[in-house]
């Protein structure tokens, strides 16, 4: 079995195998920084896996074996924020962060060599991280004017710990693949050889899961952390089972048969 091609970009590689699903930044020149362009596009082949259902696991990855991504294109940051074709300086990454985080379907990063800056955050917040050991982990913001005080600051801070979270921002020193792990920042290092066949080995695994039992943990432990936006997902995916139910149903048909509703006839659960 081999990739298929889903949809042609020009700053990204979008192919699947069965259910899985792989995003690929294809910027290897630029250790696969990312302009506007390439986050459209990324967002556009995540938002084609959230809607069809065919797909359960998604891999997001870079091209090579020297990067994963090494954040923001400095070379098209204009005042504000990157700048794409139409001129307006963006930071839609942080759209990108959002979608991966509320897709409700796994995530997994594939991280070959750097993981750097906005792309190192793109990391942190996919659901588990498979990592070859040539891997290296950074942020820059502070050394390149930037920061990312969202999910990079306060979400790293709830998975790696305050202190660790300061000491990789204020000192912005590069961490090893086994460094990483041991600070919890990744889920397992494997030979660089190895990096894809042990991320679909645990994309295999999942799958063979119930996709609704894996969403709703998913959902969990983004409301633990994102607040109300978080618990808008978890409750979303509920209202989602709810319309499924005879219940949910009895009161849309009441409606449009023009008739009070019937609960009665419907269990309460202890
Ligand atoms: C990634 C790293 C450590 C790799 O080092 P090395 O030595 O392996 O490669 P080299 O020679 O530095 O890079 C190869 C080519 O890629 C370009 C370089 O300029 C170089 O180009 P040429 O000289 O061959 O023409 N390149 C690499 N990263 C780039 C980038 N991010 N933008 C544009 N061109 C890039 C090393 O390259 C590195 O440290 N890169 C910069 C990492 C960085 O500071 N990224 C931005 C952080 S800020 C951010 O991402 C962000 C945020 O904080 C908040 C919101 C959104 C984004």
């Amino acid at each position: 079995s081999k990739w298929e091609n889903i949809k042609d970009y020009q700053d990204i590689l979008f192919e699947r195998m069965g259910k899985v699903a792989k995003i690929t930044i294809n910027r290897p020149e630029k250790r696969n920084a990312f302009t506007p362009v390439t986050v459209q596009e990324m967002i556009d082949a995540f938002n084609y896996c959230r809607d069809d259902a065919s797909i359960g696991a998604i891999i997001l990855t870079g091209q090579g074996d020297l990067a994963f991504c090494s954040g923001g294109d400095q070379s098209v940051r204009g005042n504000g924020g990157y700048v794409g074709p139409d001129h307006i300086a963006r930071l839609n990454v942080l759209d990108l962060q959002h979608l991966i985080r509320i897709i409700p379907k796994p995530v997994i990063a594939m991280v070959r060599g750097w993981s750097v800056g906005g792309g190192n955050i793109l990391q942190l917040v996919c659901d588990l991280t498979i990592a070859a050991d040539n891997a290296k982990f950074m942020q820059t913001g502070p050394k390149v004017g930037s920061f990312d005080a969202g999910y990079g600051s306060a979400y790293l801070a709830r998975v790696i710990g305050h202190k660790r979270a300061k000491e990789v921002w204020f000192l912005c020193k590069p961490y090893s693949a086994d460094e990483a792990f041991q600070m919890g920042w990744i889920n397992k290092v494997v030979p660089l050889a190895d990096v894809e066949k042990e991320t679909l080995a645990w994309c295999d695994e999942i799958l063979k899961k119930s996709p609704t039992a894996i969403r709703f943990i998913k959902a969990a432990m983004n409301a633990d952390t994102d607040g109300i936006a978080g618990l808008q997902q978890i409750a979303g995916d509920s209202t989602m089972l709810f319309y499924t139910s005879d219940e949910g149903k009895e009161g849309r048909d009441a409606f449009l048969e023009k008739r009070d509703p019937d609960f009665d006839k419907y269990p309460k659960f202890p």
